[in-house]
């Protein structure tokens, strides 16, 4: 018979490789090292951080599925996931940071890109001296991006953009945009073009006074009348299953992210009931505080398992976006519930950003909206259950 180890139930670690537990271990001393003495005074703050993603990049947590000639290592979506897991382990919005640059921008340059756009993008922003951002959402399109007004108008060689793209992560001070638009010169398709930082028309104001994510900078993109050249397209896709298929690695990288985080919550409830008295006795030898503690291992515990299916079919190229669906879903779910509980188990202290519960919590909220709302999820399995569209 096994021993049994309470913070890993399932002993995730013997079901990784060598590589993935060594990028994994790398992952969590940068983020303990670098990230954690950060972030209390940056989420008071709201401190924008740039300067965070060329450490990220040294530490090869940028991109780091995409292959090494183009700047990453060429590692698992496992190893991916782990990435995410460590640095949310921290903060929520540390991990959207680099996720964003992962999934959102090296994807899509990698995987519709031409050449020339790959070699002249990638390298810069694995090393993190270019920073990325992705914009989808517009005010009027959130749920809804088939909804968007964003048009790409067709001029002698290039295009003409306008629109505005609301609640965009790292906008405000990237150099690279990636933007989704209708185009007139593919029937009014969604098309994916990039953007540079300095073109005429293009500014990107920061959204002031988030309760949620505060260590993440998230702002607008403004497109008035911005030029761009033929070059500025991205040549190998056409239609949603652009953005979704960045969506769908970003997605996935949240449903190990958000158990990082709830990981803490969870240590931090069972340190902080072993360590406090009351009535005579420890919190933590009450039958209601460990039923607490034992709904969060289980619920933490199946979610990683399920992640980590899910990576292994991604890593064998036999996935499908429905099963990225129920781990994003589930995982955050069960992460706000456990970071709510972990709150709760803190009482008074519960609120103080020195205890760090609350901070996870509040994250968690964006993380259940962003990437398709929870809701948005459960539709789309409902499709794939019946057949029907409900959205
Ligand atoms: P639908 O008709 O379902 O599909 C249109 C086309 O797209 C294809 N497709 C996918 N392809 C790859 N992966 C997926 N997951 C795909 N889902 C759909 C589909 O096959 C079809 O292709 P084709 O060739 O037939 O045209 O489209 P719909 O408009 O009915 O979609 C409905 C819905 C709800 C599924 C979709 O709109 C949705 O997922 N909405 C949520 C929007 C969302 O997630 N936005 C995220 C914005 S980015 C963000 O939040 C970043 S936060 C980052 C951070 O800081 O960490
Ligand atoms: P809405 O679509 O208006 O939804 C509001 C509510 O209605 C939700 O509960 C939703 O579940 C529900 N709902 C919607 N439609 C239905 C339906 N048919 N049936 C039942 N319920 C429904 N976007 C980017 O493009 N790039 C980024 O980098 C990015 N970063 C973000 C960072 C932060 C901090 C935040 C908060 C958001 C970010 N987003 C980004 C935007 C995010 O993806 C959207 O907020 C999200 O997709 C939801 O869209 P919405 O806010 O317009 O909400």
């Amino acid at each position: 018979m096994a021993a049994f180890n309470w913070s890993d139930p399932f002993n995730l670690d013997a079901q990784l490789t060598e590589d993935e537990r060594m990028i994994r271990d790398t992952a969590h001393a940068f983020a303990q090292s670098e990230l954690q003495p950060r972030v209390i005074e940056a989420y008071r703050s709201e401190r924008d951080a740039p300067e965070l993603f060329p450490l990220m990049g040294q530490t090869g947590l940028l991109g780091a599925t995409i292959p090494e000639e183009y700047g990453g290592v060429g590692a698992s979506y496992v190893a991916y996931g782990l990435i995410a897991r460590e640095i949310e382990r921290v903060d929520s919005g540390y991990r959207s940071m680099a996720s964003v640059q992962s999934s959102l921008v090296m994807h899509p340059i990698y995987a519709y890109g031409s050449e020339e756009q790959r070699r002249k993008y990638l390298p810069g922003l694995a090393a993190g001296t270019l920073i990325g951002c992705f914009g989808l959402t517009e005010p009027d399109a959130g749920s809804d991006p088939a909804g968007m007004r964003t048009f790409a108008k067709k001029v002698d060689g290039g295009y003409v953009l306008n629109g505005t793209k609301t609640w965009i992560s790292n906008a405000p001070f990237a150099d690279v945009f990636v933007v989704w638009a209708k185009s007139e010169a593919h029937g009014g398709g969604i098309r994916g073009f990039v953007l540079e930082k300095g073109m005429k028309g293009l500014s990107a104001p920061k959204i002031e006074g988030k309760l949620s994510l505060r260590a993440s900078t998230t702002g607008m993109i403004v497109m008035d009348n911005v030029e761009i050249g033929e070059d500025a397209l991205l040549p190998d896709v056409q239609g949603l299953k652009g953005p979704f298929g960045c969506l769908n690695r970003a997605r996935y990288g949240i449903s190990w992210g958000a158990l990082g985080a709830a990981e803490f919550c969870m240590h931090a409830a069972r340190q902080y009931g072993l360590d406090r008295h009351q009535f005579g006795k420890p919190l933590a030898a009450n039958q209601l505080y460990q039923k607490k503690l034992a709904d969060m291992m289980t619920d933490i515990a199946l979610g990683l398992q399920a992640s980590l299916r899910v990576g292994r079919l991604m890593d064998e190229g036999q996935f499908a976006p429905d099963m990225i669906s129920i781990v994003k879903r589930n995982n955050v779910g069960k992460a706000l519930d456990v970071a709510r509980a972990a709150r709760d188990m803190h009482g008074g202290n519960g609120i103080s950003d020195e205890y760090q519960v609350m901070r996870h919590m509040v994250n968690l909220e964006t993380v259940n909206t962003y990437e398709g709302a929870h809701d948005v999820h459960a539709l789309i399995l409902g499709r794939a259950i019946t057949g029907i569209a409900a959205f």
